[in-house]
């Protein structure tokens, strides 16, 4: 990207501060991340506010990640010490296995409350995470109703917001923060591809180029099978152009409308219909 991705918007400084008072309130953070980025998804700033309280890192979006490489991120989380779970949030038999550890989790709060005669207690917990990750999904599938705002680009969650499940848990839902440096050019590409960033403060393009190229690499068949063989291309720029060439992408006098394309990649990566990846592997 020729130019760093700088997206963090005043309501998201706002979220940050939010999250630091309000970590008071509640017994434990269900933090949510894109299953594809489980690196680049996590926020240094949030783990920082974080610290030691509780915690529950969320792989969510596991129905678009690469399985195996799911399944290792979750063990090297655990192995580190992090209570990790693998979700889909949309999918309520997958949410049982967050409310068991929760449980777990909370095993011995409950019981020291519950020997002080306050039984039935309610477990609050804040979600929170990068934007688009999933977290006002979860809650209403937690909730078992539409409580929460919910849509399919960032920064739709503006405020904090309590939500009861009518069971055990109080959840809050938080807006989704970033933070002002986004790592390396690869995190912000990855973030971007993936929808964590807002695609008015990206070139699509170079987004859309950079996670083909990317995907080229480590999901070859998945690639061909999508978007056509270019064994014979040497030069990636070449290959994007066909691909979109491939893809009706063609403005009127011949030339490849690219950014047409961009939106069709990136379209195609929020729907799964590469086929499940993970853009960063877990180093066991
Ligand atoms: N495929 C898939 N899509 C999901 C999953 N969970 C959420 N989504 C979709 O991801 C998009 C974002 O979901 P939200 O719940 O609004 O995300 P959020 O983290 O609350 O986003 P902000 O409030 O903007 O920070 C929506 O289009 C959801 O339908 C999942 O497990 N799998
Ligand atoms: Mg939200």
């Amino acid at each position: 990207m020729a130019q760093d991705i700088n997206w963090f918007p005043g309501h998201m400084r706002k979220a940050l501060n939010d999250t630091s008072d309000k970590l008071k309130l509640v017994d434990l953070v269900y933090e949510t991340c894109d299953a594809r980025i489980p690196f680049s998804s996590r926020n240094p700033e949030l783990s920082k506010i974080i610290g030691d309280k509780k915690r529950i890192v969320i792989l969510n979006k596991s129905d678009l990640a690469d399985p195996n490489e799911t399944n290792k991120w979750v063990d090297k989380l655990r192995s580190e010490g992090s209570a990790a779970v693998a979700l889909e949030a949309v999918d309520k038999k997958s949410i049982s296995k967050l409310t068991d550890i929760t449980m777990d989790l909370m095993k011995e709060t409950l019981d020291k409350a519950a020997s002080k005669g306050r039984t039935g207690r309610p477990v609050r917990v804040m979600v929170v995470g990068v934007p688009n990750t999933g977290k006002s999904t979860l809650i209403n599938s937690l909730a078992g109703k539409k409580a929460a705002v919910t849509g399919d680009r960032p920064g739709v969650t503006r405020q904090p917001k309590w939500i009861p499940t009518g069971g055990r848990l109080e959840l809050m839902d938080m807006p989704g923060v970033l933070w002002p440096k986004l790592g390396t050019r690869k995190s912000q590409v990855i973030l971007a591809a993936t929808g964590a960033v807002k695609a008015e403060v990206t070139d699509m393009v170079e987004v859309a180029y950079d996670a083909a190229n990317l995907l080229w690499d480590m999901y070859p068949s998945l690639m061909e099978e999508r978007y056509g063989n270019y064994d014979d291309i040497s030069d990636p720029y070449d290959r994007f152009l066909l691909m979109g060439k491939k893809k009706g992408c063609i403005m009127s006098g011949g030339r490849v409308d690219e950014e047409r394309f961009a939106r069709l990649l990136i379209d195609d990566l929020k729907s799964g219909r590469i086929g499940r990846i993970t853009f960063e592997k877990a180093k066991v």
